[in-house]
């Protein structure tokens, strides 16, 4: 009899000893991890150091460099900057800074999307003044964000997609709400900064523009024409060509105290509540028809993944819980995120991974807000799968299909502004950003909150 107690509690000790621990439930050495991140950085770093140096961006796999137009803007040390200085890689700091202060110019007979150039340069820039004082930095901004107002030039006040640097001449007036909406925090530091009232007013006002013409459904669309105020593409989510417009609603209320954007992230929430958010074993955003309602598709992705960071910025921190639960399903699905997966078959949509950072972001923010060690663990399985599946051995790189893990010669820049960022932040012991004193924009640029 005893030996028959011994040996079934042996079988069961077995089998619990087999079954694979949940990585959720592990304890996460903080020190370890963020040296890690650290370690990572510096690696993705050097490598654009060695092959890049002096353009926009690495190509890893070839080892070679490229230019986003005919010049380049330093897109990777400028977007790098403000990690650097967070990490304390203060000698790589110093040449970067050295770099961007000698080479960079916006005097340039050139198109450019004011959307990127605005939150990669303009919010690189102006993090940068922050963070290490220099007031050329400033000189910088000023100068590139009055080069881009001229795309503001609208009868709406919605910005067209492309302006040129030194002619100030514009085109592609079919535009969307991240791209028409998504400026507030950087043109409102501008302001503060300069006295300047015209840049904080020019991105608001494109806001209020874009706002008044919501459905009355309370929900916008994919695409708008900011000459006639036309809707073009009427399908409503949260995803990309959407996304940071709702984010810089709660953004923009939170820095400048500015109770006009609060009130219409009030008025727009409701319709995403009704419209938008779905129930399949766990809460989803899904896509609707912004004057219908009807749903048109079941997919999630990883640019929707922003959206728990900004619903717990918001408060809303319940809500926010649940759609991270179903972002790491996403991640973990096929052990690193697609770009787009149907929720409903839980099949791939878009199978590439882009070295994207907003489920780390979101892990980040919750952390911050809750304090619960599960986005800590969360964060560690991310970042694991990232170092297993996305180096090389010059840097890191964007992922063909997340089936295969087979690597593309790519590391857009927002790899080392965001993603590594918002790791080292969400791993280090200590709370090197207070949520009360900064917010990142939305390529995670830290800026001082001015009420
Ligand atoms: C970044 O440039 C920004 O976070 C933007 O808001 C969305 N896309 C990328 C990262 O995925």
């Amino acid at each position: 009899m005893r030996q028959m107690a011994f040996l079934m509690a042996l079988m069961i000790f077995a089998a619990c000893a087999d079954r694979p621990k949940d990585p959720l439930k592990q304890p996460v050495d903080r020190h370890l991890m963020a040296d890690s991140v650290k370690t990572e950085f510096l690696h993705a770093w050097n490598g654009y150091k060695t092959h890049a140096w002096g353009y926009d961006a690495l190509k890893p796999l070839s080892q070679t460099a490229h230019n986003w137009y005919e010049h380049s803007l330093l897109m990777t040390p400028v977007d790098a900057f403000s990690t650097l200085m967070l990490m304390q890689l203060n000698q790589e700091a110093s040449e970067a800074k050295k770099l961007i202060l000698k080479k960079l110019s916006f005097d340039r007979n050139m198109d450019v999307q004011v959307f990127e150039v605005n939150i990669r340069l303009l919010g690189g820039l102006l993090s940068a003044y922050e963070l290490d004082g220099d007031p050329e930095f400033l000189r910088l901004a000023e100068d590139l964000a009055r080069r881009l107002l001229p795309a503001f030039r609208s009868p709406t006040g919605m910005p067209c997609r492309t302006v040129n640097l030194r002619t100030g001449a514009t085109r592609d007036p079919v535009s969307n709400p991240a791209e028409i909406g998504t400026y507030i925090l950087e043109w409102g530091t501008l302001s503060r900064l300069t006295g300047n009232e015209r840049y904080y007013d020019t991105a608001k006002k494109a806001m209020i523009s874009l706002y008044q013409r919501r459905s009355p459904l309370n929900l916008l669309g994919t695409q708008i024409h900011v000459e006639t105020g036309q809707w073009l593409n009427t399908e409503s989510h949260l995803s990309g060509m959407i996304d940071s417009f709702y984010e810089y609603l709660v953004k923009g209320w939170l820095m400048f105290g500015d109770p006009e954007f609060k009130s219409m992230w009030e008025t727009l929430k409701p319709g995403i509540d009704r419209y938008l958010v779905d129930q399949h074993h766990g809460l989803w955003i899904g896509r609707a028809d912004m004057g219908t309602g009807r749903r048109t598709r079941t997919w999630f992705g990883s640019l929707d993944c922003f959206f728990p960071a900004t619903l717990a910025l918001a408060g809303e921190t319940k809500m926010a819980r649940r759609l991270q639960e179903s972002a790491y399903r996403l991640w973990t699905q096929y052990g690193i995120e697609p770009e787009m997966m149907n929720y409903e078959t839980m099949e791939t949509v878009n199978a590439s991974y882009s070295l994207r950072p907003e489920n780390l972001e979101s892990a980040y923010t919750l952390y911050q807000m809750t304090g619960n060690d599960r986005y800590l663990a969360m964060g560690k399985v991310f970042f694991d799968s990232l170092v297993r599946y996305c180096r090389n051995e010059t840097a890191y790189a964007h992922l063909r299909s997340v089936h295969t893990k087979e690597q593309i010669d790519s590391m857009e820049s927002f790899f080392l502004a965001e993603t590594l960022k918002y790791a080292y932040l969400l791993f280090h012991p200590e709370r090197l950003v207070n949520f009360e004193e900064m917010m990142f924009n939305t390529e995670a640029h830290p800026l001082r909150i001015r009420h």
